[in-house]
């Protein structure tokens, strides 16, 4: 059997609980519990460690999904997920540009830690106010083209669009092992030569 650890990450009420809710066949194991603090002001509920749901791609294949807690001052879950997340989504929501600077501090944060595919995910796209993609990636200070990452418009409510993408997510990692694997046989060809 093989198993593809997803992880779910982003800012508070970005989507991620809803995003792995939508898509799971099992009924979510979630940590959601009524927000005190200033995320009071924004949802009722909010994820204190992490989501867990499972997905199945084929009689061979699962996908876990891992979301993380939107506070930083949960951070040390962002770590606990992130270590065994073998590729992960950064949802955005596009309708709160104060919020960019806090989902590019998630990318800095995993960026230190590992090295895995991701892709970005934007969500309330269809709400007021919510931001072009173009200007969202400048605001998260992805001006190169060559290396920024796959963006996706996803809506977590809706299950065919939190499917492709994670399709997505699985092709970024699927053709990031096919590059290691050739590396891999690159350098043993080298030896033998
Ligand atoms: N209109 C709209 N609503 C959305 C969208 N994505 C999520 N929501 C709603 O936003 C709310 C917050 O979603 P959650 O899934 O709880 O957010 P979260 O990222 O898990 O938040 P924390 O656990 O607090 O960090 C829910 O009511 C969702 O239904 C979207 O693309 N469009
Ligand atoms: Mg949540």
């Amino acid at each position: 059997m093989e198993i593809f650890k997803i992880a779910i990450t982003g800012n508070v009420g970005a989507g991620k609980t809803t995003f792995i809710r939508t898509i799971s066949e099992i009924e979510v194991v979630d940590t959601d519990r009524r927000a005190t603090d200033e995320t009071a002001a924004l949802k009722q509920n909010t994820t204190v460690a992490f989501d867990f749901g499972r997905l199945t791609l084929s009689p061979e294949q699962l996908v876990y999904l891992y979301g993380t807690p939107g506070q930083s001052r949960f951070d040390f879950m962002w770590d606990i997920v992130i270590n065994q997340a073998q590729a992960y989504i950064l949802l955005v929501a596009a309708h709160r540009p104060k919020d960019f600077r806090g989902a590019r501090k998630i990318l800095n944060f995993i960026n230190q830690r590992v090295q895995i595919p991701m892709i970005i995910g934007l969500t309330h796209t269809d709400c007021e106010g919510a931001w072009q993609a173009d200007d969202i990636v400048l605001a998260l200070g992805l001006s190169n083209r060559e290396t920024y990452p796959p963006i996706v418009q996803v809506n977590p409510e809706d299950p065919a669009s939190v499917a492709q993408s994670l399709v997505v997510l699985l092709e970024e990692l699927m053709s990031a092992s096919a590059d290691r694997s050739n590396s891999y046989s690159e350098l043993t060809t080298q030896s033998v030569h």
